[in-house]
């Protein structure tokens, strides 16, 4: 079968700053395996590829079109493509985090044919074997179409797959490796790529519990690291962000990796997202000496009532000695806060940012609540009538996924949000690394404004100059609430702590 699986591009609407392209890793991992099984896929990431779709159909002849929708960025993209296909009568698939959890909204709009739920390869194989066989598609585990009286169909959930099925990936489906390269903090030609799937978390804000199911799956390291060499030996790849979600939860797990990158003699710089309590001082030293430089950890609330409802069940008395562990080794931390949880107040606020400010952490990044959907805080905030979620893609389009404050949540003023925000923004940009060994330090704002730069190589020039003028409109707003309301800084007793080391 001809399979084309497509990326869609940004929606311009959403470009409030730059946003980069990763490797569409997802897709790379489905077509792989489905090309292993005989059949043809390629990939189209419609952000680089910006050819006509006329011309897509007639290079690819597709016999079905998948489509991956991670986010409300790219709708109308998404839209486009799935409705010309749909014209052409090539049957079209969407799928990814963000399909899989509003299936019922993109069938009843009418834009796909099915959709798949969660991990994908393995359902596009029992589907394509469906088609070959002429037998009825909507048999297969893992997916939701709509019926024929208009009602919404879930069919069973497919297992998960063992992740030794599925080999390295074959970045060879990708015309412009390179391009997806990009800056990370200071290190220079960074992808995304993964060694394990999943968390077992179940916190109330993710929507991680419903699309993994609290499990966590390792790939066999040899793959993920024979995609690393392949991208060091062909295309200079130099740093690797790992796109776990919980990185490294084992000491196996972590010396099998670094003992095959000793055998193998695989360098690179990279940084991972894990969680406080999985990591010891000797633990961190060890991954600061096998080329880790930043780790990033998800603390979401200070302890306390805010905690109860992010339910995140974080060992409180390891944050300080794990994040002063990171100091003392000489590695970049990042710990992320939510702020706007359902119900908050100000004295929760007033918490959240003195807690922030007693951590020894080299950064510190906040999100504003987002009610995902199927996650348990999305359900709390409609059953109480504070969310009128969004009922069409276009709803769901217009609303930001992170960077909007929903006023109905919490009590605290959208502008005490932006101001507060605004000034640990500020913060971080004019502070330097001081714990990265003077290896590459630099403030963020140094980097990030040569990060702008060099996107110009692998952006389209109306998406980096579209982009560049949000970032610049975003950072004097930023430069406007940190410095214009002291009062309100006052308020929540934040004070500047502009690192220079
Ligand atoms: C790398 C990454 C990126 C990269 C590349 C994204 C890409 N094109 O794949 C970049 C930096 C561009 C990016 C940007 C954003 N990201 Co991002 N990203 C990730 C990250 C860290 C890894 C994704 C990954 O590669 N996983 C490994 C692969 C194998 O898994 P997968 O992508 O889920 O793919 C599987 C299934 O989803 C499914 N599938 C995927 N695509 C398709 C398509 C079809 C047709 C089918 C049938 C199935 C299918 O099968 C795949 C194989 O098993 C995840 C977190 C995570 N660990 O998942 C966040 C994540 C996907 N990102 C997220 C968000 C919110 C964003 C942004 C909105 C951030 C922002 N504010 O700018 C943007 C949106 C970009 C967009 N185009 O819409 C959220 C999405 C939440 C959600 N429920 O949808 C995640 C889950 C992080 C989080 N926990 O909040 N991201
Ligand atoms: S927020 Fe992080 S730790 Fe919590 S369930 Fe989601 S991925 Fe896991």
């Amino acid at each position: 079968m001809r399979v084309l699986l497509i990326n869609p591009n940004y929606d311009p609407n959403t470009l409030n700053y730059l946003k980069m392209n990763g490797f569409p890793i997802g897709l790379l991992s489905i077509a792989t395996f489905l090309n292993k099984h005989g059949h043809n896929a390629s990939i189209v990431d419609r952000a680089f590829n910006r050819a006509p779709l006329d011309e897509l159909l007639a290079e690819y002849a597709p016999d079905v079109v998948g489509i991956s929708m991670i986010s409300n960025m790219v709708i109308p993209d998404m839209i486009e493509v799935g409705d010309f296909f749909r014209r052409h009568h090539v049957p079209v698939y969407i799928g990814g985090t963000y399909a899989s959890i509003i299936p019922e909204i993109i069938l009843t709009e009418g834009k796909a044919d099915l959709v798949i739920i969660s991990e994908g390869e393995k359902i596009w194989l029992n589907l394509l074997e469906a088609m070959d066989a002429k037998t009825d598609p909507h048999k297969v585990n893992g997916i939701v179409y709509m019926g024929e009286n208009g009602n919404i169909v879930y069919t069973p959930p497919e297992p998960f797959m063992d992740l030794s099925e599925l080999g390295p990936v074959d970045f060879s489906l990708l015309p412009n490796v390179k391009d997806y390269f990009q800056p990370c903090y200071c290190y220079d030609n960074m992808a995304y790529l993964y060694l394990s799937k999943g968390c077992t978390g179940n916190c109330s804000f993710c929507f991680n519990p419903y699309f993994h199911k609290c499990k966590r799956r390792v790939r066999p390291t040899a793959d993920f690291l024979d995609e690393v060499s392949f991208l060091i030996e062909h295309y200079g790849l130099e740093t690797v962000y790992f796109a776990d979600e919980l990185w490294g939860v084992t000491k196996t797990e972590r010396q099998s990796l670094f003992q095959q990158m000793r055998e193998r003699n695989i360098h690179f710089t990279w940084g991972c997202q894990t969680r406080i309590g999985v990591l010891k001082k000797e633990d961190i030293q060890e991954m600061y000496d096998n080329g880790c430089r930043w780790i990033f950890f998800g603390i979401e609330a200070p302890p306390g009532h805010l905690a109860q409802i992010a339910n995140k069940h974080l060992p409180y008395d390891l944050v300080i000695p794990t994040l002063e562990a990171c100091q003392e080794v000489g590695l970049i931390s990042n710990v992320s806060f939510i702020f706007n949880y359902p119900g908050e107040t100000e004295s929760d606020l007033k918490d959240t940012v003195q807690y922030m400010q007693s951590l020894p952490s080299t950064y510190l990044s906040i999100a504003y609540f987002a009610p995902f959907e199927k996650s348990e805080l999305y359900n709390q905030v409609v059953n109480n009538g504070i969310y009128d979620p969004p009922k069409t893609l276009e709803e769901i389009r217009n609303g930001a996924l992170i960077e909007k404050i929903h006023s109905t949540f919490s009590s605290v003023s959208d502008r005490d949000y932006h101001v507060i925000r605004s000034c640990f923004l500020l913060q971080d940009l004019f502070s330097r690394d001081p714990y990265s060994k003077k290896e590459k330090s630099g403030s963020f704002i140094t980097k990030s404004v040569k990060t702008m730069v060099l996107n110009i190589r692998t952006l389209q020039f109306k998406q980096w100059l579209r982009g560049t003028f949000y970032s610049a409109k975003y950072f004097i707003s930023i430069l406007l609430h940190a410095l214009c309301f002291p009062g309100i800084r006052r308020k929540y007793g934040f004070h500047f702590n502009i690192r220079r080391n």
